[in-house]
């Protein structure tokens, strides 16, 4: 039997399924999910079925979370030239001139949505948390990239336990601004479709060893794509520094590799380029057995199945 999946872009309105492993009202070490329940959006975002999407709230920030931020961006922004691929660095700067990316402000989403929109059709959408693998993979079908709003807690602004808008717009959005990438990340998405468990959890790996962890050739050098390291000072330069293990993009390898979600990784991945992960992606992706083959209809913005 097929699990059910999402056929239209409104039927993302039923992907809202927030993995919750604890209670965090009983959390106290946890400030960041309390944080949460501060923003009168939280509402929408928790519950997308009463969510009518345009525009995306616009946040304003205390001092504190803004403070927060501007360490955040100082730090990393110090790294990227040296460490992130050209790809990152090129929608960086496009960033800076339209979408208010500067130390002294948090971007908003709804600004950071149509400048994605105009480069390569995704759109950005507000959700409360993590979602499980399976939702948040099927958003990707349809060039959605569900986005957290709030930020993590000034106790420790080099670290998130969970996503936060400094990994949303400072590790996702700038290669989403990419077109290659953008490909790569809805093919993803489109593999996941009406998959089975175990597949879903091969996909979700290669998500996270390439969208997440992904380290990739140029120049001879190599440097870094993945959303968790371009978010992470102390892991960005670790994983550029020769420690740990690198090993050859092969999705049949990646997908079922051990993954950390505690500490550094133990190995990254290199890909060769972006079109050459696409390829070897849509490849691997032929391999998943389902009944059906798909179409991405972008007039649409549904699948249709073939
Ligand atoms: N949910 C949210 N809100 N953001 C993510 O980046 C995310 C997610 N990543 N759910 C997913 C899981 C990823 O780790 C894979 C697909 O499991
Ligand atoms: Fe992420």
């Amino acid at each position: 039997k097929v699990p059910w999946f999402p056929r239209k872009i409104q039927d993302l309105d039923k992907c809202h399924h927030l993995i919750t492993t604890y209670d965090p009202s009983l959390d106290h070490s946890h400030p960041v999910s309390l944080r949460l329940l501060g923003y009168c959006w939280f509402k929408h975002a928790l519950f997308p079925l009463n969510y009518r999407g345009d525009p995306l709230p616009r946040i304003e920030y205390t001092a504190q979370e803004t403070a927060t931020w501007r360490e955040v961006y100082r730090k990393l922004s110090s790294l990227y030239p040296t460490h992130a691929c050209t790809q990152y660095l090129d929608a960086f700067q496009q960033l800076k001139k339209y979408c208010g990316y500067q130390e002294d402000n948090i971007p908003q989403l709804q600004d950071v949505s149509g400048f994605l929109k105009e480069r390569t059709g995704f759109q950005l959408r507000p959700v409360a948390g993590l979602l499980s693998a399976r939702d948040f993979l099927a958003s990707l079908a349809f060039r959605v990239f569900q986005c957290t709003q709030y930020i993590r807690h000034f106790s420790s602004p080099m670290h998130s336990p969970e996503p936060d808008c400094c990994h949303e717009l400072l590790g996702h959005v700038p290669m989403l601004a990419n077109k290659e990438f953008a490909q790569f990340s809805q093919d993803i998405g489109l593999a996941s479709l009406g998959s089975s468990e175990t597949e879903i959890e091969k996909l979700a790996t290669l998500y996270w060893f390439t969208v997440e962890f992904g380290l990739c050739k140029q120049n001879g050098s190599i440097r870094a794509y993945g959303a968790g390291l371009l978010s992470s000072y102390g892991e960005l330069m670790y994983a550029l520094s020769n420690k740990p293990e690198y090993k050859p993009f092969d999705p049949e390898v990646t997908a079922v590799h051990p993954y950390q979600d505690q500490a550094f990784q133990p190995v990254y991945f290199i890909a060769e380029s972006f079109e050459d992960a696409k390829a070897k992606l849509q490849n691997y992706s032929m391999k998943i057995k389902k009944p059906f083959s798909l179409h991405y209809d972008p007039f649409t913005s549904s699948v249709e199945i073939l």
